[in-house]
């Protein structure tokens, strides 16, 4: 992938940033008129979707998990040069896809919540109760609305990315913060920072955003990208492919050995994995 990002530095100072406060925000990402067009896709594989009675969240907060599925361009949203670097310092050039989705959430009156991320969690994986450290999984938020005060900003505990031993469900609101930004605004979200969606407050609102986390390679994914994205195959990119886990995936059949050869290489960082490299993966 040519590297095309102007916003991510060569030097460490946003890196420090992410690590000090748990976030860090690269603003006017996408311009407005791109969030709206945006937007109006999302609506329109929602109600697809809806019409074919596939989940799409609750009332409250609206959920798309694998949104690209439909649209292949939107992909870019959670692939792209911006986020690649920022993950290369992150992780190494190794990283995946784990889970995404696109997330609107509503003006509702009732307190019904259901859809995941309402609760105070950590995105980070556990052992034990204990969060993993260092964390093995980060996110981004593309910002498609304004996240303001009262339309149902993520809300988050300030510094508990520190902390790597249990944490509790519940937490005192007086010590949470909610994240601001501005349509068109990219977060990079700290794993291991306690979270969780706010409640809209703001009638005939909504707060649309794209959520994606990352990973090592190594760390399972929660579908199994190469086969759900099969149909579409041959028009993604090399890099593409290397996030969507086609170059980490197990061999379903037999056993390789050459399976063990790649991943150790990857461990030891002998070779970059390549498609010829998943030939042996697979055992063709
Ligand atoms: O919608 C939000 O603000 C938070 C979502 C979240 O925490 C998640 O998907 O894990």
């Amino acid at each position: 992938m040519k590297n095309l990002d102007k916003y991510i530095t060569n030097k460490d100072d946003q890196l420090d940033f992410f690590n000090k406060n748990g976030f860090f925000k690269v603003k006017n990402f996408l311009s407005k008129e791109k969030c709206i067009k945006i937007i109006q896709k999302l609506n329109k594989i929602k109600d697809k979707r809806k019409g074919k009675k596939l989940f799409v969240g609750d009332k409250n907060i609206e959920v798309l998990f694998n949104f690209f599925h439909e649209d292949l361009s939107l992909l870019k949203l959670i692939i792209n040069p911006t986020i690649d670097k920022f993950l290369k310092k992150l992780f190494d050039e190794h990283y995946v896809l784990q889970i995404n989705s696109a997330r609107n959430v509503n003006f509702f009156s009732s307190n019904i919540k259901k859809s995941a991320g309402y609760k105070w969690h950590k995105d980070n994986r556990f052992i034990n109760k204990k969060s993993m450290n260092p964390c093995v999984l980060h996110s981004i938020i593309l910002c498609l609305d304004e996240f303001n005060k009262y339309n149902g900003s993520t809300e988050y505990i300030p510094l508990s990315h520190k902390s790597f031993s249990f944490f509790s469900r519940r937490q005192n609101n007086n010590y949470s913060k909610k994240i601001l930004a501005n349509r068109g605004d990219l977060i990079f979200l700290h794993g291991n920072l306690i979270h969780r969606t706010g409640k809209n407050k703001l009638p005939n609102s909504t707060r649309w955003s794209i959520f994606a986390f990352y990973t090592p390679w190594w760390v399972k994914p929660a579908i199994n990208y190469k086969k759900y994205m099969k149909r579409v195959s041959k028009k993604l990119t090399d890099n593409e492919k290397k996030i969507l886990h086609f170059n980490s995936t197990p061999p379903e059949k037999k056993l390789d050995i050459n399976f063990f050869d790649t991943c150790f290489s990857l461990i030891i960082d002998r070779k970059q994995p390549n498609n010829n490299s998943q030939a042996r993966v697979n055992g063709e």
